[in-house]
């Protein structure tokens, strides 16, 4: 029997890589779609042998767009994380990593015309509901990917892409701050919960017995901290009202340290059972936002810049992540934050048709 084939975009976003579809190139049934893409990326395996996935939480991504039929955007963008090892596809987290290829991925596929110079491209974010405005480098027509942006966790430089969110507080837990608090203990250890586009909670590495400066390696390798973590983690996600999250990929668990590179706050992020290469985007949205609340376990760690629109510098293990947090000069505690600008790159890697065989597509 021949495989299928489906016209299929391998783009790096950001610091993550995954597979872009149009949403009309996959199967309408969500049960069908989800072993698709467990075929599509060679999960559940540890290795990804026999599909496009790196063996990575980083680069078993899918994202799934379509035109958009709302007044405010042009695109509809769905985000699958595709779990490495357990047959599991997860909707229940966005990624702005990712994001940052929807907009150069919509003007490939022509689902919305190139303006010469900058193309602005509205995209709603079909996880948690909200618009994110990419600014997408347009020349001649095509997207232009070249550029002089270093980010750190990617080699060489590339075009910018800059990405602006409005309302993204409360985008999983209904709240920016879910538990209603600025500080909460699980197991005697203080932490901060946190939802500025994606669910975080912050944790003092030193509370852990830990520097907060270790390398991925060394974190992925113990086995004792990611217990704690991952007790705190299931009482803290019923807390901030994601459920059981026993077998979801949020919240993210970050331990935080005091800067050591001119940085705002020093970070170590599981997303959430390995340790990330660096951070994700919306993840470092909500650690930056939590340097500003009153009563974090950010207070005596964070070195948090002044002024109404500050650039928070979330160092991690690989280097540091800006994000430009917007504050309404009038308001006060977590209401003033209004929005959030970062920059970011992308680029298109490989164009094709990802096959799979036949019998998954067909449903046996
Ligand atoms: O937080 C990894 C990534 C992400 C998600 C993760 C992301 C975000 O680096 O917006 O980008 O936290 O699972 O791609």
């Amino acid at each position: 029997m021949p495989q299928t084939r489906i016209p299929c975009m391998l783009m790096r976003g950001g610091t993550s890589k995954g597979a872009f579809f149009l949403a009309e190139h996959l199967p309408r049934s969500e049960k069908l779609r989800d072993r698709v893409l467990l075929a599509v990326m060679g999960s559940p395996d540890p290795r990804q042998i026999d599909g496009l996935g790196g063996a990575d939480p980083l680069t078993s991504k899918v994202a799934i767009v379509r035109p958009s039929a709302r007044p405010d955007a042009d695109v509809d963008y769905l985000f699958a994380q595709v779990n490495v090892d357990k047959a599991v596809v997860d909707y229940g987290q966005n990624c702005g990593n990712i994001l940052a290829a929807v907009g150069p991925f919509a003007i490939e596929r022509q689902l919305i015309s190139a303006r010469e110079g900058i193309t602005p491209v509205r995209i709603y974010m079909e996880n948690t509901g909200q618009i994110a405005t990419a600014s997408v480098p347009v020349e001649d027509g095509q997207v232009r990917y070249q550029g002089d942006l270093r980010i750190d966790g990617v080699p060489g430089t590339a075009a910018k892409i800059s990405i602006e969110f409005a309302d993204i507080a409360g985008s999983s837990c209904g709240a920016l701050l879910p538990t209603g608090h600025a500080r909460d203990t699980f197991d005697g250890i203080e932490v901060t919960c946190i939802d500025n586009g994606m669910p975080v909670v912050l944790l003092r590495a030193a509370d852990l017995g830990r520097s907060g400066y270790e390398t991925r390696e060394q974190l992925d390798a113990d086995d004792e901290l990611k217990q704690r973590l991952e007790s705190i983690r299931l009482q803290a996600g019923v807390k901030m009202n994601l459920g059981d999250v026993a077998q979801r990929t949020v919240p993210k668990m970050t331990l935080i340290a005091e800067p050591r590179d001119g940085g705002t706050l020093a970070s170590r992020t599981f997303i959430p059972h390995r340790c990330h290469a660096s951070i994700g985007v919306l993840g470092a949205v909500s650690v930056a936002s939590a340097c500003l609340i009153q009563g974090s376990v950010t207070e005596g760690l964070a070195r948090t810049p002044s002024g109404d629109s500050p650039l928070v510098s979330v160092e991690h293990p690989t280097g540091e992540f800006s994000v430009e947090l917007q504050l309404d000069p009038t308001g006060t505690g977590a209401e003033r934050l209004t929005g959030c600008a970062l920059l970011r790159t992308a680029r298109l890697i490989f164009e094709g048709r990802i096959a799979i065989a036949a019998s998954v597509w067909d449903g046996r």
